[in-house]
Formats: C-alpha cells, structure tokens, sequence
C-alpha cells in the first residue's frame, strides 16, 4: 500500500497557561510538537497511511513523542539515541494575541539524525516523500539524512514534498536559502509562505511567487498567505484559495496542517482544487486549539459529518 514517509526532529512541547511570559506562569501544560509530525498527524487524522521516522531520547518526554504520534495513528521508526535527550520547545502568550517560541533543542536527540538511520524508510514507486526546511537546520547529519532521502525517493519514483518551514533561530539566512534552493529544485511539491517564498525569489508580485517556486522545478507550488489564503501554480496553471474566516486562537502548526490537507488530497488523486481548499479548511482547523496539532481535521468533519463544525463553509 502506498504511503507518506515523513522525517524530522518532533520534541517535547510546554504551553504556558495564560496570557504573560516564563517569569510569571505558574500553570503549564505538556504536549508534542515538530514540524514533520505534525503533518504526519494530520495525514493520519485525514485517513492517510504515514510513517514518522526519527531520533529521541531514551527519556520520558522520548516516550511521549512516541506515543502521541502512535496514538494518533501515525506508524513511528523512532531511533532510541541514548546520548542525547529528546528536544523541547516552550510556548507561551507574553501579550494577548502574541505567541512566542523559545527552543531547547541544541545538540538534542532529534538533531542527531543521520542518513544511516534511513535504511529502513519505506519509501516505494507511487509514495509521497514530505520533507522541511527545519530538518535541513538542525545538523550537517540532518541535511544530509534529508538530501539522501530525497535522492532515494526520485530514484525508486516517489514524489518528493518539501515545505520551507524557515526557521530564523536555527541558521543562517544566507546558508539556508542555498539548501532550501537545492531542495526545491529537487522536489514536485513546494509549500512555502510569502516570507520564505521571497527568501528564494525576491522580487515577484504575490501572485507571481508560486509561479517563480515552479519555475525552478516543481510541478505543484503553493504560497500560503495566512488571512489572505494561499496562491498557487499546479501543473502550469495558476490558482488561488481563500483562508477560511476564523478566530485563531494559535497560528503555529497551521502551516504543517495546511500541508497534510494538501497532501491527503494529492494521495487521493483528488484534482487541485479540492487539494488546495482541504488544505486551507485543514490550516484553518489547527489555529483553533493552542496545540500544534490537537485542532487537526478529521475526514469524518471535512466532509461535514460532525454537527458541531466551527468553521464556516
Ligand atoms: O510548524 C510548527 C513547528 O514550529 C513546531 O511544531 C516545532 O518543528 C518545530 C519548529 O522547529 O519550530
């Protein structure tokens, strides 16, 4: 059966209660985040076979990352590295309406990822490799697990996905927009936001961004724009989505929700349109819930079988 392979670093997640910063809450709650994670959780959650594969720690916050993935119906090839410990990432609410980041995940389990780990990827003809910028940021072995996987995947005819997912804390603008390039010109699907887009390609009108993505190799590009919705340039044809009109209550994973809904629908054959409005129905979902991924869509609620569905159609 075909697949979505996914890689990438997912960490422990602590969410501040409340609005203010570290130095004054005294309520927090644990979760899980990651990039690849996250839209491997909402591939699964959107009925799509998908595989995590990783390092984390032998600790307990490993334990968790772990479980919440299997939980959530995603099939994990965790490597247990005993030398370092599972990533963390706090998330807080110094100012209503403001959330903010802070990683501790510096020499972390996750970041050690090597392309030997790869051995075991299932990754055949007809499956979806999805890949992120973050992973080309956490290590030289991290960029080059990504790099080989990407390879591979071109090599036995899978397609490759890869959202820039830049990440300003984690590396250099200058050595990331070279990767990001290399990626890019590698892969058939891009998802970047405007920011990222521009990062690659400065100069182009919003509309013409997802065209300039294209041009450097990608069958299907998508340039997502928060409240504005998303442009994009799929099969040399341009298109457009409007975002969903929502409260957000957190933006932060809707980028990687954006992309499961994308890509579920890519499985599935479905044509671009429908692939580019589950995708932004998908996003919308997930800034509903302080967690990076808890407020993910489900197939039974994209097609309207739930009653109590909070976003408008
Ligand atoms: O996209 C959401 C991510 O930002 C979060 O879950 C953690 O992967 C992460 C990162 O590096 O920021």
């Amino acid at each position: 059966m075909n697949r979505v392979v996914t890689l990438g670093e997912s960490m422990g997640l602590i969410l501040g209660d409340g609005v203010g910063g570290w130095e004054h809450q005294s309520q927090a709650r644990v979760a899980t985040g990651g990039a690849e994670g996250n839209t491997a959780i909402g591939l699964a959650r959107l009925g799509v076979p998908v595989t995590w594969l990783g390092r984390v720690g032998d600790d307990a916050l490993g334990r968790r990352v772990v479980g919440d993935l299997r939980s959530e119906g995603v099939d994990v090839l965790a490597r247990i590295d005993g030398g370092a410990p599972t990533g963390l990432m706090l998330k807080s609410t110094p100012r209503a309406g403001a959330t903010t980041v802070d990683y501790y995940r510096r020499g972390s389990a996750g970041s050690r990822l090597a392309a030997a780990d790869l051995d075991e990827l299932p990754l055949g003809a007809g499956d979806i490799l999805h890949v992120t910028g973050v992973t080309l940021a956490l290590s030289e072995s991290a960029r080059e697990a990504v790099i080989v996987a990407v390879d591979r995947a071109r090599s036995v005819g899978a397609l490759v996905s890869f959202a820039v997912n830049h990440r300003s804390r984690l590396w250099g603008h200058a050595e990331a927009v070279e990767a990001y390039a290399y990626v890019v010109a590698r892969a058939d699907i891009v998802f970047a936001s405007d920011d990222e887009a521009r990062m690659l390609h400065p100069h182009p009108a919003p509309e013409d961004l997802a065209r300039a993505l294209a041009d450097a190799g990608p069958a299907e590009a998508i340039v997502t724009r928060g409240s504005e919705g998303a442009v994009a340039f799929i099969d040399g044809e341009r298109r457009r989505v409007a975002a969903l009109p929502i409260t957000a209550v957190d933006t932060v994973g809707a980028g990687d929700a954006f992309a499961a809904g994308y890509l579920s629908e890519r499985f599935a054959g479905s044509d671009a349109t429908t692939r580019l409005n589950t995708a932004a129905r998908a996003g919308a979902y997930a800034c509903l819930h302080p967690g990076d991924w808890q407020g993910g869509i489900r197939r039974s609620e994209l097609h309207g079988a739930e009653s109590a569905d909070p976003v408008a159609r």
